[in-house]
């Protein structure tokens, strides 16, 4: 999954026009460079960060996924706003990505009646104030009851399993020692029986554990990127897809004997 971001920190603000002709311009990249699926979003999530209007965040987003729909590739959509659903939904998103988890009134059943897809993603607090103090008695027990109790919800608001990913939320409300034993017990997530997205990519982890700036973590977020698949995420969330669809190809090559049928590799 690529990240596409229609956020004024991500695409330098020349006004409106200009920022969703560089998001599109980006997908595109993004697309050639193997991603399966694009992630796009219009709110910044990233911690400190302050909330839009929906109106805003739609002015952001409609023209880059009305720009996207005739590329045959499953839109997602990053937002937690029902409204903001609504329409991305309507104009040929497949997926919701809520970092909410549907938790706000209207999100369920905007999902529901639908027919998309919905990544279900854990959080401690909110962005403004998740990373002050992180607190947990077992990281990993209380994201796995957090995320069974959210597809609980969504399955008796009447949206499928068939179409529920779930997400730890690597950094959200976390720590690095919290992150880390996320990860090392990812297969935990697995014995939901759903889909599990990691999303690691240029992370504060990564920083903490290689001391390098977010531009200069690009090796560790594909290092990043292939533990989370090995323990079993079957989608990851990343900026640099190019680089992550290698490692993929190259531990592919090694541990999957599928790798030629599925055309993948070729053996010559
Ligand atoms: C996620 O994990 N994350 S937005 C801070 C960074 C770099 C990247 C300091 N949306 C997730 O990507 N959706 C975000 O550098 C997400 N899972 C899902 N499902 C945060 C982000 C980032 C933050």
């Amino acid at each position: 999954m690529g990240i596409v971001n229609v956020t004024p920190d991500s695409f330098s603000d020349g006004g409106r026009h200009l920022r969703a002709d560089a998001a599109l311009e980006h997908a595109r990249h993004l697309l050639a460079e193997g991603a399966d699926m694009l992630d796009i979003g219009g709110e910044s999530s990233r911690p400190g960060a302050q909330p839009v209007s929906a109106r805003e965040e739609l002015e952001r987003i409609m023209p880059v996924i009305e720009g996207l729909c005739g590329e045959a590739v499953p839109l997602s959509v990053d937002t937690s706003k029902p409204e903001v659903m609504r329409a991305a939904l309507g104009a040929g998103a497949s997926m919701v990505n809520d970092i909410n988890a549907l938790q706000q009134p209207e999100a369920l059943a905007a999902v529901a009646v639908s027919g998309a897809a919905v990544c279900l993603m854990h959080k401690q607090g909110t962005p403004q104030t998740m990373q002050v103090q992180p607190y947990y008695h077992d990281v990993v027990g209380e994201v796995k009851e957090f995320l069974r109790a959210r597809i609980a919800a969504a399955e008796a608001a009447g949206i499928a399993r068939e179409r529920i990913v779930i997400d730890p939320g690597f950094g959200f409300g976390k720590t690095l020692a919290h992150n880390l034993a996320m990860l090392r017990d990812l297969g935990a997530l697995t014995e939901l029986n759903l889909p599990v997205l990691a999303g690691l990519s240029r992370k504060s982890m990564l920083g903490k554990i290689t001391g390098q700036e977010v531009e200069q973590r690009l090796p560790a977020s594909v290092a990043a990127a292939l533990l989370a698949v090995q323990r079993g995420a079957r989608i990851v969330r990343v900026h640099d897809v190019r680089a992550t669809v290698d490692a993929l190809k190259v531990w592919n090559a090694v541990d999957n004997e599928n790798a030629v049928s599925r055309g993948w590799i070729s053996t010559g």
